[in-house]
């Protein structure tokens, strides 16, 4: 690992760094973060010190200078090549959060090792906080909204797709007012949007679908809900910087489904397993047909304008916890994702995870 290499784009600062040397180890002391130098050019055995590598961390020299804190990379980061960079887009309380949590508990139990994609958590120290999400998840347990100081990825994980090279992917979650272009401080937390490789698109039924249960709405709702979606208009915008957008694979998710069960077809689609089967382009094209159908009865402008814009796409109605929560922070009957990883899928698919024929049709 010398000589001269190119530049890596750093996934928290978003510049262009040269990779460095020094590393890193995280260390709680006290029950305070704190980070040491790490030499590991004393040991005999390479076996040990790759070992111990792969444990650490370098720090981001942040050549543009604009980031306060000092921030840290997995030393792997540099060793698969470019990261795949997955983000969720979708105003704030639309279920973003919830939705993230329970796609990657259901893929870290192995749910998509039928479909050959193995996971593997490269940023240890970071999941630490992903993995009380999900423990309070599975506890019943309502998480948070998405604090804006969390500038940093959601989750870090080496994907080994079977046969082929493993690859890492990266998941962005940020809180929803930080797509809102009118905040200016927001420019670089959703800076993640530029370097994206897909995205999911996501909006809850209550606000997201104007026409829906008009009548038990609040007006507020009401009026929330006929206005424009500010976390699509302003990433949209943003994304329009790149020449590109179109081309850029997206999933568009009806949050919080569980509160359609009872309507035709999105019953259908919720009674169905989760990614079982072998993959099947037909099955993504079918959802998505009922889903814009979903979207159109119920004048869901916001998000089949997003669906509109792109070119490689597919249509989903997910679940993250089954039911509604209590208003109390709890899910008293515990939390039952449901279809959480089929838009997924289809987006592993799509950004080239997945290497079938089956897979090249997906989304198109
Ligand atoms: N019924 C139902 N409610 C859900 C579901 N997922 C999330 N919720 C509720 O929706 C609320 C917001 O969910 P979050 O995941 O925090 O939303 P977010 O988009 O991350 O919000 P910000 O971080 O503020 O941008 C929570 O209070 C949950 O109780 C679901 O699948 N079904
Ligand atoms: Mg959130
Ligand atoms: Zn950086």
């Amino acid at each position: 690992m010398t000589g001269m290499s190119a530049p890596v784009l750093c996934p928290i600062c978003l510049d262009n760094i040269e990779w460095p040397n020094t590393l890193y180890q995280r260390e709680l002391r006290d029950g305070k973060l704190v980070w040491d130098e790490l030499d590991l050019t004393g040991h005999t055995n390479p076996t040990k010190q790759e070992y111990l590598r792969t444990l650490a961390f370098v720090r981001c020299p942040n050549p543009s200078g604009d980031s306060a804190e000092p921030h840290y990379l997995p030393a792997i980061h540099n060793d698969y090549g470019k990261p795949i960079i997955i983000g969720v887009v979708g105003r704030s309380t639309s279920g973003k959060t919830h939705l993230l949590v329970a796609m990657l508990a259901e893929l870290l139990r192995g749910r998509l090792s039928s479909h050959g994609l193995h996971f593997e958590i490269a940023d240890r120290v970071q999941h630490q906080t992903f993995d009380d999400e999900i423990r309070k998840l599975r506890d019943g347990v309502q998480l948070q909204s998405t604090n804006d100081l969390i500038q940093s990825f959601a989750s870090y994980l080496i994907v080994r797709p079977k046969g082929r090279p493993p690859k890492p992917l990266i998941f962005f979650d940020v809180s929803g007012e930080d797509f809102n272009d009118s905040n200016v401080t927001s420019t670089k937390q959703a800076g993640f949007l530029l370097a994206a490789d897909a995205l999911l698109f996501v909006d809850d039924p209550v606000f997201g679908l104007p026409g829906w249960r008009t009548h038990s709405k609040t007006a507020e709702q009401r009026s929330a809900a006929q206005a424009e979606n500010k976390a699509f208009d302003g990433a949209i915008s943003r994304l329009l910087r790149q020449t590109n957008m179109a081309e850029l694979p997206i999933a568009v998710a009806i949050t919080k489904a569980d509160m359609l069960r009872y309507e035709f077809p999105v019953d259908h689609w919720l009674r169905r397993d989760d990614v079982s089967g072998p993959l099947d382009p037909r099955t993504f094209r079918e959802e998505s047909r009922d889903v814009f159908a979903v979207l159109q009865r119920y004048q869901a402008e916001t998000m089949l304008n997003v669906y509109r814009q792109f070119s490689r796409r597919t249509m989903h109605v997910v679940s993250a916890t089954g039911g509604a929560s209590d208003g109390q922070r709890n899910f008293p009957r515990g939390v039952r994702p449901i279809r959480v990883l089929q838009p997924l899928l289809a987006l592993l698919a799509m950004t080239g995870f997945l290497d079938t024929r089956a897979a090249a049709e997906v989304g198109r």
